[in-house]
């Protein structure tokens, strides 16, 4: 008798916990990283790599001259930029190209320009 009022006081105890649980910890884009601290809540950036340090992700920030726009100045940096590896000469506005690494893996290539494309035109989003 005793253990089943345990069992289910341990049940309601479980679903209470989830549920705050579940309140605190949203990550909408499921990269284990809270939204409310992910620097790119919408999209899976685990590493939350920030090359330019403005608080937008690599991942969703396609902003490389940080004009408030993603647009094709933007692309043409990342086409500068395109296929250099690591921090390596850039252009003035993204003089090591690591910003225009999105996804991460160190070299600026076709995984970036798609990454790019499905950014442009939708707007910097938060
Ligand atoms: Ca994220
Ligand atoms: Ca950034
Ligand atoms: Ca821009
Ligand atoms: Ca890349």
């Amino acid at each position: 008798m005793v253990t089943r009022k345990l069992r289910a006081l341990c049940l309601v105890l479980g679903m209470f916990h989830a549920q705050v649980t579940g309140a605190q910890e949203r990550d909408a884009d499921e990269d284990a990283i809270d939204d409310a601290i992910d620097n790119c809540p919408a999209v899976s950036n685990s590493s939350q790599l920030d090359a330019d340090d403005d608080g937008r992700g690599n991942a969703c920030d396609c902003d490389f001259n940080n004009d408030g726009a993603c647009a094709q100045p933007d692309y043409s940096i990342l086409l500068a930029c395109f296929g250099k590896e690591g921090p390596s000469l850039g252009p003035p506005d993204d003089p090591t190209c690591r910003e225009s690494d999105m996804d991460g893996d160190g070299v600026v290539g076709p995984g970036d320009q798609q990454w790019f494309s499905v950014l442009f035109g939708r707007g910097l989003q938060e």
